[in-house]
C-alpha cells in the first residue's frame, strides 16, 4: 500500500524543521527492495516508524495523524532518505519528564530494520531541537574534573596517558595490581579491560582493594594523582548500583579518582543512565565493545560510529571510546575527526546536521585499541588536538622495558607532537619513546623507514 500521501511531505523545508523546533530529524542511507518504489518506501519507513504499520487502521483520528513522522527527503541516487519525527513521539519519564535514549532508538532505528520492502536502511546522522537537548541528562563529569584532579589546567589540560589492565582476561588479582601498580608509575589513568569484572579468579572484593593499594604506592612513589576506571557493567540494575557502592568505598578517601566503565553499547543504553543517574559524581566512561556489528562501514543496517557518539552524549557519558582515526588496530579512517568534535564541541556540522549543544557538558574523545607512543604523534595531528584519553594496553604492556617505560613513552609522543618536533630527533633525547622503536618494530618500519640507521647512536 502506498502510504506516501500521508507520510511524506517533500514540500517542507529542512530550515523550517529546524528552526520550527518541534521536530527531530533523521537522516538515513536506505535501500528498498527491488521492485519498491523509493518514495513508497521511504514513507513506509516512516509509518513503522512512528503512527502506522502496512494499511490503515479505524482507530486512527485526525490527531494521531498530526503526529506522524514525515519523510521530507529523498535522493534515490545517493539512497538517501531524511524523517522529520514530531518531538512529542517520544516516549518521556514519569518520574522526571525527561526524555530516553531507548524511546529514540525504538522508534527511529527499531522495527525499521526488519521491514519486508526494506532492503536495508543506516541512520548516519540526526538533528536535536533544543527542547530535546534540553530533556536529557547530559554528561554530569567532563574531562576537566580529570585535569583537576591529575593538577592540570582545566581547560586545554591536555593529554591524559592511559592503558588497559592486559592481558584483557586470566590475572588473578595479586598481578592484576602488579599490573596497575607498574603502569602508575608512569601514566595517569587505568581502565578494566571490557569484560573484566568479578570473574572467579579474580573477584572484585580482593582485586579493588589492591587496586587502590597500588594506586596509593603509586601516588606516594610518584607525587601525581592517578585514576582507576572500574568496570561496573552488568544485566541487573541492582548489581551495577552494588559494585558502584563497593568501588567507591574501597577507595574511600579517593573515590573521587575512580571513574566507572559501562559496557554501553552491548549493554544498552539502561545500562548507561543507571550509571549515569546512580553515581553522578563519577566520571562515566562508556566502552563500545560489539558496536562494529552496526557502526561497521561494512554494515548497511543500523547506525554509524558518528551517531553512537553523539547519543552517548545526550545520554550522559562523560567519555566514549571513538577509535583511533586509522592510526591504531581498529576499523577507521582519518575523517573520524568528526566522531570527537560532535562530542567535544559545543556547536559542528556534521554529514548532515549542524547541532548546536546549548552548553550541554562535552564528552572526551577515548582513543584505544592498537596504539602506541610511535603511531601518537601522527594521530594527534590528524585530530588537532591531544585533550584526549588515550588507554593504549599493548603500547604500554608491550614496551619492551616496562609498563612505566610503555606510559612514559605515550607522554613522550604527546610531548614530541605538542613541540612540533620530529620523532627521530626526540627519540634520540626521550628514551623511552626511543625504545618504542625497538618495542614495536613492525610499527617503526612503516612509520620510520630508516629509523634503525637514524637511532644507531641513540642512546638506548
Ligand atoms: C584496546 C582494547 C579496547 C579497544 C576497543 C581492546 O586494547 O582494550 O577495548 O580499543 O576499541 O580490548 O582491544 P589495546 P574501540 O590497546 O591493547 O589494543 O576503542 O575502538 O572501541
Ligand atoms: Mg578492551
Amino acid at each position: 500500500m502506498d502510504q506516501s500521501n500521508r507520510y511524506a511531505d517533500l514540500s517542507l523545508r529542512e530550515d523550517d524543521l529546524v528552526r520550527g523546533g518541534k521536530h527531530i530529524l533523521v537522516a538515513y542511507k536506505m535501500k528498498p527492495k527491488a521492485g519498491v518504489g523509493y518514495l513508497e518506501a521511504a514513507a513506509h519507513f516512516a509509518a513503522e516508524s512512528s503512527t502506522g504499520t502496512n494499511v490503515e487502521v479505524s482507530t486512527t483520528d485526525d490527531f494521531t495523524k498530526g503526529v506522524d513522522a514525515l519523510v521530507y527527503f529523498i535522493d534515490e541516487a545517493t539512497d538517501e532518505m531524511r524523517i522529520a519525527y514530531p518531538l512529542d513521539l517520544f516516549d518521556r519519564n514519569i518520574i522526571d519528564g525527561r526524555m530516553m535514549l531507548v524511546s529514540f532508538l525504538t522508534l527511529t532505528i527499531g522495527n525499521n530494520q526488519g521491514m519486508g520492502d526494506i532492503a536495508y536502511a543506516k541512520m548516519y546522522d540526526f538533528f536535536m531541537p533544543p527542547r530535546a537537548i534540553q530533556l536529557f541528562d547530559g554528561p554530569s563529569k567532563d574531562i576537566s574534573d580529570l585535569w583537576r584532579i591529575l593538577g592540570r589546567p582545566v581547560q586545554e589540560g591536555g593529554y591524559i596517558s592511559g592503558t588497559i589492565i592486559k592481558p584483557k582476561l586470566g590475572l588473578r588479582p595479586e598481578p592484576f595490581a602488579e599490573a596497575a601498580y607498574q603502569f602508575w608509575l608512569g601514566g595517569d589513568f587505568i581502565k578494566n579491560d571490557e569484560p573484566q569484572g568479578n570473574q572467579v579468579f579474580s573477584p572484585l572484593a580482593r582485586t579493588i582493594p589492591l587496586v587502590y593499594d597500588a594506586m596509593k604506592r603509586a601516588m606516594d612513589k610518584t607525587g601525581e594523582a592517578k585514576i582507576f576506571s572500574a568496570n561496573i557493567t552488568a544485566d541487573d540494575h541492582h548489581e551495577m548500583i552494588a559494585r558502584g557502592e563497593f568501588i567507591l568505598r574501597a577507595f574511600g578517601p579517593d573515590a573521587d579518582k575512580v571513574a566507572f566503565l559501562v559496557d554501553g553499547y552491548v549493554g544498552g543504553p539502561g545500562m548507561i543512565t543507571t550509571a549515569r543517574r546512580n553515581f553522578p559524581n563519577q566520571y562515566l566512561h562508556y566502552h563500545r565493545a560489539g558496536h562494529g556489528a552496526v557502526t561497521s562501514p561494512s554494515a548497511n543496517r543500523g547506525y554509524t560510529a558518528y551517531v553512537l557518539a553523539k547519543m552517548s552524549r545526550l545520554q550522559g557519558a562523560s567519555g566514549i571510546h571513538v577509535g583511533t582515526m586509522g592510526y591504531g588496530k581498529m576499523e577507521g579512517e582519518k575523517d573520524d575527526r568528526a566522531i570527537a568534535y560532535i562530542i567535544e564541541r559545543d556547536s559542528f556540522t556534521g554529514p548532515a546536521y549542524h547541532q548546536e549543544w546549548y552548553g550541554m557538558k562535552p564528552t572526551t574523545p577515548i582513543i584505544s585499541g592498537g596504539m602506541n607512543a610511535l603511531r601518537l604523534p601522527g594521530f594527534f595531528e590528524n585530530l588537532g588536538h591531544g585533550n584526549v584519553i588515550n588507554t593504549a594496553g599493548g603500547g604500554s604492556y608491550g614496551h619492551i622495558d616496562s609498563p612505566a617505560a610503555g606510559a612514559k613513552s605515550l607522554r613522550q609522543a604527546y610531548d614530541c607532537w605538542k613541540a612540533k618536533a620530529d620523532p627521530i630527533q626526540w627519540a634520540k633525547e626521550h628514551r623511552e619513546f626511543a625504545r618504542a622503536f625497538d618495542s614495536f618494530p613492525n610499527d617503526a618500519d612503516k612509520l620510520f623507514p630508516g629509523w634503525r640507521d637514524k637511532l644507531a647512536g641513540a642512546h638506548r
